[in-house]
């Protein structure tokens, strides 16, 4: 329907066509990033034959879409070919392990190779001949055992160790910790790594290292015990919530020896305090980037319109913009995510707007060339409010957002993404995010603007610095004009 193509975004991931969910197996893979994705070939609706799509990129944000990665085609991922990561093993080798849905329905690990490794593209994959490698424990539901991690090496024991998702019969949610040698035998480790009341089923956990400026590898922090260089390290655990649909969480302490995490703050756990994201942010995952030396944070940001505008449309779903994850050393009980440096290259006009005072009841106009496409922080009060963003009546709109500590002497700060359909906002340097999907019915290509207003009753407010920078697109719209 060219009618919504203006949907489309101009430098955020997505695919040709289709819908999209997870981002799955994150990797960097001699000179080229690779995102795959849960991707259904069929149409613009989550469906029961998801294949893994897949796509490469040199800068994570002009990408190279690829054939069909993996297809539900074997018994045991019949039903669909889930959630999974990729494990860099010493020698450069990539392995990747997925969530079957049987035939059955029942949820199994398999595994999967490159099956040309000299190709940078890794354009074909090959499934083990003897999957699935795991399945299910005694006491876990069969259709809740999904999404392992990427593997990190523990030299205590020379294992490779991942942690699965799941929740028990009185709905908590938890962590299992399975060891292997080869990656085709698994233990699994008595004990829980973690688990927390009432949170329901943990879909798609992430466990990560955070300490210094840089980003770390799980084995190297592993290695290292709780220092890297000098940085205290704490371990991230973070849930996606099949409860909510919201991913949830917490810094805290991995003990590898007595396969427990523990929270920093047990008020703020895994599922009950912090989430990445105030919006619309789910099944995420991290990666570490070797080139760069940082974690990179990739969100499946769905829509919030109809199944029928989707279908009418042709796809569903897009990435968020990459982000880097670090730790919040000033406050030290949150991360920070920022947008990944790379997309401050797509920054064309700039507008310094200096300092602007608006009066109370006010509302102040930028004069911009074009306002499809934006990055601009400004220094002021922030908020997302959907419901002033479109006149249509079949999406969700609601005020999202949460609070965001400033410090003594700190003013507030808000960097704004602005890609057609989504809004991607980070305040405070990324202590806080909001992501919302938009669906304007007037504020099309050249009838969009940015405008600052002030609903307050008495005060004044001063944005003491205001910039502006439109965004250059990075591929879809060129797809678009070539559709
Ligand atoms: N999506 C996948 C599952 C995962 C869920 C199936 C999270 O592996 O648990 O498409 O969105």
């Amino acid at each position: 329907n060219a009618m919504l193509q203006w949907q489309r975004t101009g430098f955020h991931f997505q695919p040709e066509k289709n819908w999209m969910n997870d981002p799955n197996g994150p990797v960097y893979y001699k000179g080229w990033y690779h995102l795959f994705y849960q991707y259904n070939p069929d149409g613009a609706i989550w469906g029961n034959k998801i294949a893994w799509g897949h796509a490469a990129s040199r800068d994570l944000l002009h990408w190279r879409h690829l054939p069909v990665a993996m297809s539900p085609d074997q018994w045991y991922d019949m039903s669909g070919v889930w959630s999974g990561s990729a494990t860099v093993l010493p020698d450069g080798r990539i392995v990747m392990l997925y969530t079957g849905s049987t035939n059955a329905s029942v949820q199994v690990q398999c595994l999967a190779f490159p099956t040309d490794p000299s190709d940078p593209l890794l354009i074909n994959w090959t499934k083990y001949e003897n999957n699935p490698v795991m399945y299910p424990p005694p006491g876990i539901g069969e259709k809740d055992f999904r999404d392992p991690t990427t593997a990190w090496f523990d030299g205590s024991d020379d294992t490779w160790r991942l942690v699965i998702g799941s929740k028990d019969d009185r709905h908590a949610g938890m962590v299992m910790t399975y060891k292997t040698k080869d990656f085709i035998d698994y233990e699994l480790v008595p004990g829980l790594l973690h688990r927390v009341p009432g949170t329901g089923m943990w879909e798609c956990i992430d466990l990560y290292p955070v300490g210094g400026a840089r980003g770390i590898d799980m084995t190297d922090a592993v290695e290292a015990g709780s220092t890297n260089g000098g940085d205290d390290v704490l371990h991230v655990m973070k849930e996606s919530s099949d409860d909510d649909r919201h991913d949830y969480y917490a810094l805290g302490r991995y003990d590898a020896a007595k396969n427990i995490w523990t929270p920093l703050d047990s008020d703020a756990d895994v599922g009950v305090g912090l989430r990445y994201d105030w919006g619309k942010f789910y099944a995420s995952k991290t990666f570490y980037d070797p080139a760069k030396k940082r974690r990179v944070l990739w969100g499946w940001v769905g829509e919030t319109d109809s199944e029928r505008a989707d279908v009418a449309k042709g796809w569903a779903s897009l990435q968020s913009i990459p982000r880097t994850v670090v730790l919040d050393t000033k406050t030290g009980s949150n991360l920070l995510q920022w947008p990944v440096q790379e997309v401050e290259t797509l920054r064309t006009n700039s507008t310094d707007l200096g300092r602007v005072t608006i009066d109370h009841g006010s509302v102040f106009p930028l004069s911009l060339h074009r306002a499809t496409q934006l990055d601009g922080g400004l220094r002021t009060h922030f908020c997302h409010d959907e419901t002033r963003s479109s006149r249509a009546n079949d999406i969700v709109k609601r005020v999202v957002g949460n609070t965001v500590p400033v410090l003594n002497g700190e003013d507030l700060s808000v960097r704004v993404l602005v890609d057609h359909s989504i809004v991607e906002s980070f305040a405070m340097e990324g202590r806080s995010t909001v992501t919302s999907r938009v669906y304007p019915t007037e504020a099309i290509y050249a009838n969009a603007g940015v405008y600052l207003f002030n609903n307050a009753t008495g005060a004044q407010v001063t944005a003491t610095s205001l910039v502006v920078h439109e965004m250059d697109s990075s591929y879809n719209q060129a797809y678009m004009a070539s559709m």
